[in-house]
């Protein structure tokens, strides 16, 4: 166990578990402290909503009913990532266990922490670590986290479990350091929502934080035929296009505005010179819309896209070229027979 010291968190201080269930209370979820300052969403709204071309970032997606339509989105026969990821990590779980060791396992938008149920049972099995193992769950949504950490404790009693609260938009160095080896794992390929910039300063600052005997899990989505690409983000039950609109309910509710979701189109499109599926809300009609914080209206002309994701598509030559940038070396790949998602295991490269 880390001491308190190795601690750089504001908020509670996590407690040590006892694995005899000798009824020490679990510790709380941890809030991690932002090492620089993260844009509220008036400063957001200022830069990028009410300036053309405009844009809204995707965390915004993700309010408790936009986290609930996303869970069925991942459900929808159209939308594979989530299938193809999960049956990756059951089938390499041993193998990833064997090759990274861990005796922590931090995972970065962890949300329900559905899928890394595959490689905690993976981890479960016998001789990998020797310290007691810590799974460190880390995301924005303190209740997914709650919730998700009374699933896992009922499943994996001896699983040594430690939610932390916090935005990596924030930055990664105020992360505790942990005693031992660390799998960070980031999975469902929403690596792919960076622009290639953001990518490779989110991952250099990931590889920076990690010793040399850590490894990285990475899920990432491959570049595939476009029209299984774009049914994907077009399900016929309408559930991306409601989990886009949602992003307008959200807005209303942080900048005081008064979108009327009933007037605009979810548009999702597959761009085959960047690779990437660009998902926008589009108005139906001109309209004027007004917003508290900031005070402003903003004019918008029917037809006008907003561009709400941008969802990147790799080709495993792409994708190590985006791990070398950033200074991971590549271990192992691991992907199914079509080749519709990858894992990418990686270790951050040497500075000698
Ligand atoms: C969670 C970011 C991986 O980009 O496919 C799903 C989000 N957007 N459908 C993705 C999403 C529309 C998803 N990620």
């Amino acid at each position: 166990m880390p001491t308190g010291g190795c601690y750089n968190l504001t908020g509670v201080t996590p407690r040590q578990h006892n694995k005899d269930g000798s009824g020490e209370p679990e510790p709380t979820a941890v809030r991690v402290r932002p090492a620089r300052a993260i844009p509220t969403p008036a400063d957001d709204a200022a830069r990028l909503l009410l300036q053309a071309p405009r844009s809204i970032p995707p965390k915004y997606f993700y309010d408790a009913r936009g986290s609930a339509l996303f869970d069925a989105i991942t459900d929808s026969p159209e939308y594979y990532p989530t299938r193809a990821e999960r049956a990756l990590l059951k089938a390499s779980g041993p193998r990833i266990m064997e090759l990274a060791r861990p005796d922590h396992m931090l995972e970065l938008g962890s949300g329900s922490s559905s899928k890394t149920r595959e490689l905690l049972d993976a981890w479960d099995g016998p001789g990998y670590g020797e310290s007691p193992r810590t799974y460190w769950p880390f995301d924005v949504s303190e209740s997914a986290l709650s919730e998700a950490a009374a699933a896992l404790r009922l499943r994996y009693p001896g699983l040594q479990i430690t939610p932390l609260v916090g935005d990596y938009s924030g930055g990664l160095t105020n992360f505790p350091r942990m005693t031992g080896r660390v799998l960070a794992v980031f999975l469902g390929g929403t690596i792919g929502n960076f622009t290639p910039e953001e990518a490779v300063a989110f991952l250099s600052e990931l590889a920076r934080w990690m010793d040399e005997d850590d490894s990285l899990l990475i899920g990432f989505d491959r570049v595939k035929d476009k029209a299984v690409l774009e049914a994907a983000y077009n399900d016929a039950a309408g559930l991306t296009a409601e989990f886009n609109l949602n992003i307008l309910r959200v807005l209303n509710r942080e900048l005081g505005a008064d979108f009327d979701t009933a007037r605009f189109s979810h548009m999702a499109v597959y761009n085959t010179e960047a690779d990437q599926i660009e998902m926008y809300l589009v108005p139906d009609s001109d309209q004027v819309v007004s917003l508290q914080t900031p005070q402003a209206t903003l004019e918008l002309v029917a037809g006008e896209k907003i561009l709400t994701e941008i969802s990147r598509k790799f080709t495993p030559e792409s994708f190590v070229g985006l791990l070398e940038a950033s200074g991971f070396a590549l271990v192992e790949s691991f992907e199914p027979e079509d080749g519709y998602f990858s894992l990418a295991l990686a270790r951050p490269r040497s500075m000698v």
